[in-house]
């Protein structure tokens, strides 16, 4: 059984974070080690005032950390890091998770650099520079990222306007990492407004675009489940030598998957489907369906192409 550690969110009630990440993983046959970086009642989409919990503080999660790397120091196939909320938890996961990737170069490491999402950051915004140093670091360690558009201007250090431009900061950050899914892209720059469009680029070759179509509606802890089944995807294709599976295909898995669930999810709200942040009561009915979708991790139907 391969064995993953993962370094993101606790919440309490609802689904984001390693509480998005694990079960789904755990149906897939993994073995899901979690270390939380906070420990939130519920994710801040319910609003700031009604967060109650803790953030794992920096001395904290390096005792996690290195207890862990001493103890199992080469027990995991793949790391995994989502939502930390500060510069230091960020550069405390970077240290650790650098240090295990260079002594195990054979296992993967995805990034998703949580920092915010059309203009608006969500964390601390001294993250900016520890993502940075970490996605750009020259020794290469990062296998994967998940950004958003917003998300990969930062780490770019330019606003992107066009394809073209797009293009370019791909090709800037793939000195660096081999694999880059965008998970949101500017639908201006696509210039359809029904649709999410979502770009996964391998390193020397021409990216491919995913055209997903859009729900008006705001649901969390998407990104945390689209990184976790990413990573099962990408682990089954490279821990496979003799597998005829394309990462391009598997990249078109995971978005129907995703979309499954969000079908899912839906299908138990009251009808009203625009949930609009800083309502709690509409955010609390459209938490992600993870038991629910129990059924749908696994459809590996490469098939089903209509969001290409
Ligand atoms: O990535 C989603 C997420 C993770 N962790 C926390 C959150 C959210 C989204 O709101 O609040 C704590």
């Amino acid at each position: 059984m391969p064995r993953l550690l993962a370094t993101q969110s606790h919440v309490v009630h609802g689904y984001v974070g390693n509480k998005a990440a694990t079960f789904p993983l755990q149906c897939l046959g993994w073995d899901v080690d979690c270390c939380n970086s906070v420990q939130f009642s519920n994710h801040t989409g319910y609003g700031l005032d009604k967060v109650f919990g803790t953030i794992t503080d920096e001395t904290d999660l390096k005792q996690l950390l290195s207890g862990l790397f001493d103890n199992f120091p080469r027990d995991y196939q793949a790391l995994l890091s989502g939502y930390l909320p500060n510069k230091n938890s960020v550069r405390c996961m970077g240290t650790y998770y650098a240090k295990f990737k260079e002594e195990n170069p054979e296992i993967i490491w995805l990034m998703d650099p949580v920092m915010g999402d059309e203009g608006q950051l969500y964390v601390s915004e001294d993250v900016i520079p520890e993502y940075r140093k970490i996605a750009l670091s020259p020794k290469q360690l990062v296998d994967i990222i998940t950004p958003n558009q917003f998300e990969l201007e930062i780490l770019y250090g330019e606003e992107i306007k066009t394809k073209e431009h797009l293009k370019k900061a791909l090709e800037k950050l793939h000195r660096t990492i081999p694999v880059i899914i965008v998970t949101s892209c500017d639908c201006k720059m696509f210039d359809d407004q029904d649709f999410i469009y979502c770009v996964a680029s391998m390193k020397g070759k021409t990216p491919v675009v995913y055209r997903v179509p859009f729900i008006d509606s705001y649901f969390t802890g998407v990104g945390d489940l689209f990184s976790a089944l990413l990573l099962d995807r990408v682990y089954k294709i490279l821990s496979n030598p003799t597998t005829t599976l394309e990462f391009e295909d598997q990249v078109n898995n995971v978005l129907n998957v995703i979309q499954k669930v969000l079908n899912v999810t839906r299908s138990y709200t009251s009808g009203k489907i625009n949930a609009k942040m800083g309502s709690a009561l509409e955010m609390k009915e459209m938490e992600l369906r993870i038991i629910e979708s129990r059924d749908i991790y696994e459809t590996i139907n490469i098939n089903e192409k209509d969001y290409v």
